[in-house]
């Protein structure tokens, strides 16, 4: 007997998908949000009447309205954008820390895949870096994922 393999592709025209962006180093999380929409639309046929956009202060608030919106259960997945820059203070580990095990509580709470597109980086430099159009873009890169991570749940 053949083993069966499990593998998500990409294009998912079928999925519901909400991006939660935050405001806090909105000149960063826009760049993030293109690249996720350009992801959605262009490797996952996804139309743009499937996605919801919902906008938050920071990146502490994504967790909660992760869990607003996989409370619904309207959606196959969550792309989560934000921006975390390194300051002086301990502020940088409490706000990147507690947002992404937040995510991932929901995530795992709900068992509706959370794509984790918050960068967190030691300056501005680095963070432009993964916010762009040609060499990377994490939001880019967490879209990727959800759509896998769609295609891989319907097939479990
Ligand atoms: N929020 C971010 O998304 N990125 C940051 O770099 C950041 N820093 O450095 O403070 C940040 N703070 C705000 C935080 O997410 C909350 O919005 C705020 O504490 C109100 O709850």
């Amino acid at each position: 007997m053949a083993v069966k393999m499990i593998e998500g592709n990409r294009p998912c025209p079928e999925g519901n998908f909400a991006i939660l962006v935050s405001r806090f180093n909105s000149f960063i999380t826009n760049r993030l949000l293109e690249g996720a929409l350009d992801t959605l639309r262009r490797e996952g046929a996804v139309d743009d009447g499937r996605i919801t956009v919902i906008k938050v202060p920071g990146a502490i608030e994504l967790p909660v309205i992760a869990q607003k919106v996989a409370e619904t259960g309207k959606y196959d997945a969550i792309i989560a954008l934000g921006c975390v820059i390194r300051g002086d203070t301990y502020h940088f580990e409490v706000v990147a820390n507690e947002c992404s095990k937040g995510l991932t509580e929901v995530s795992l709470k709900y068992g509706v895949p959370v794509a984790l597109g918050v960068i967190t980086t030691n300056n501005l430099e680095q963070a432009v870096q993964r916010a762009g159009n040609e060499g990377g873009n994490k939001g880019s890169e967490a879209a990727s994922s959800a759509l896998e991570m769609v295609n891989v749940v319907r097939q479990i």
